[in-house]
């Protein structure tokens, strides 16, 4: 192998090994715009006003002729994390709750199949960001039983934050709140099997215990609703932070090219034309 090639495989390594330790002691949240869930095609929602206390009211939908999406995640593969991003009525940092997000991964929506939650409920000694799954997966919310041998345990102050929405929404006519709750990407791939490329769905809900579902539940559903109502579209964790270079970088290579043909009078005029509004 030649030794540059070899050096420039050696550093990449490192870098995945950095990457994925850094990604374990603590979240690198998103710089890049985050990819809304959607629902029937539009954005993925829930009413204002259906749950008490307003920390655990998960909304989104239309506020004042505005579209908001009640739910987001970003895939970073380059910082190994998998970011979640709940919209809530009012601020729960300081509340005793439980906010999670479901995942069907079997392609079955009638049984929810994996749980990431924040946990605030209980003693402080098991207040943690938990992944784990769902031994009782449906058929409603209700019946929902959540393991207690966890798949993956993260610190709270590591794995979530609590910020003022940056979109403008007031639900309610007061301040909304976005949480956040992250876990390393490669650790979300391993446990539930999913590839970078496989579909899944996703709900939204809230709850005050770790170990059920039994507050606010998403797309205008209740507790005693079938789980597969509450699930967004099907979908994979495209596009990602990157792609959008990836495409400039594809753009770029396309003029430098068509720059090069014409340079050497192999373009037509068509292309050239082309080539200009690039
Ligand atoms: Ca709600
Ligand atoms: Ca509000
Ligand atoms: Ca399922």
């Amino acid at each position: 192998m030649h030794t540059g090639f070899r050096t420039l495989i050696a550093g990449a390594a490192l870098l995945a090994l950095l990457g994925a330790s850094r990604a374990e002691a603590a979240a690198i949240w998103p710089s890049g715009p985050w990819v809304s869930m959607t629902a029937g095609g539009g954005v993925y929602y829930d009413p204002v006003g259906d749950e008490n206390p307003h920390t655990t009211d998960v909304v989104g939908g239309d506020d004042g002729g505005t579209l908001y999406s009640a739910g987001f995640y970003v895939q970073d593969v380059g910082n190994d994390q998998i970011s979640f991003r709940i919209r809530l009525d009012a601020n729960g940092v300081s509340s005793n709750d439980v906010w999670q997000i479901l995942f069907d991964t079997d392609g079955d929506a009638s049984t929810i199949d994996w749980v990431l939650e924040l946990r605030q409920s209980g003693s402080p000694s098991g207040q943690q960001v938990i992944f784990t799954q769902a031994s009782t997966g449906g058929p409603t919310y209700a019946d929902v039983a959540l393991s207690t041998s966890y798949s993956w345990i993260g610190a709270i102050p590591d794995w979530t934050r609590w910020i003022g929405v940056t979109d403008g929404s007031t639900f309610d006519d007061d301040a909304d709140f976005f949480l956040d709750i992250g876990m390393p990407l490669s650790t979300f791939q391993s446990i539930t099997g999913l590839s970078a490329y496989d579909t899944l769905r996703m709900a939204i809900s809230s709850s005050t215990s770790h170990s059920g579902i039994t507050k606010d539940t998403s797309l205008g559903t209740s507790p005693s609703s079938p789980v597969g109502d509450g699930f967004g579209d099907s979908f994979t964790f495209i596009p990602e932070p990157g792609s959008g270079l990836l495409t400039g970088l594809g753009v770029w290579m396309l003029a430098a090219m068509r720059a090069r043909a014409r340079r050497r009078g192999y373009a037509s005029s068509a292309s050239r034309s082309e080539a200009s509004t690039l």
